[in-house]
């Protein structure tokens, strides 16, 4: 396994929508183990390709709690094929925008049919994080990110802040 750089923002990569994954074969799954090596050492809950630089669908997540047994799970081609109507708000953040959390409204629980690590079709039903998690997770395999979700006004002050720091890296 391998730990990969996570791009940030305002990188414009993070707004490209990422191409399904024709087959699960070895590449692929040296691809998911890489991607949660560098979700465990970030430390993040979830992580999509894109977060890598690799425009594909597929993501990795681990909602179990500190000192709990690890929980990886591995979601290639996600579709999501119902939402509740019932609303639940958690405070999100991202990989890609260090050092800012905001509360975000979604589906409490949502079903979802997808491809394990091993290629097998799986259907779940997941409420609470691991439905937060899912949706922010999806979310980033369509451009989407979850500052998105919050005022225009509070997202325009993230967009500047990560604009800024991004010119200042650049000239050292
Ligand atoms: O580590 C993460 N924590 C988190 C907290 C609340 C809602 C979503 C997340 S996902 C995030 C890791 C990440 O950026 N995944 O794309
Ligand atoms: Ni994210």
């Amino acid at each position: 396994m391998t730990k990969r750089d996570i791009i940030i923002l305002p990188d414009p990569r993070l707004r490209l929508v990422s191409e399904p994954v024709a087959t699960v074969d070895a590449e692929v799954r040296q691809l998911a183990d890489d991607m949660l090596e560098t979700m465990y050492e970030a430390p993040g809950i979830g992580l999509a390709a894109i977060q890598i630089g690799v425009p594909k669908r597929m993501l990795v997540l681990d909602v179990a709690r500190e000192g709990e047994e690890p929980d990886p799970l591995v979601v290639i081609n996600p579709k999501v094929v119902w939402e509740s109507p019932e609303l639940s708000a958690y405070q999100e953040g991202c990989l890609s925008i260090p050092d800012y959390y905001e509360d975000v409204e979604r589906p409490q629980r949502i079903g979802l049919r997808f491809l394990d690590r091993e290629g097998a079709a799986r259907e779940i039903e997941a409420d609470g994080l691991l439905a937060t998690c899912l949706q922010h997770e999806i979310d980033h395999l369509n451009g989407v990110l979850f500052i998105d979700h919050i005022s225009r006004l509070k997202r325009d002050r993230v967009m500047k802040k990560f604009q800024k720091q991004a010119r200042f890296a650049e000239k050292g």
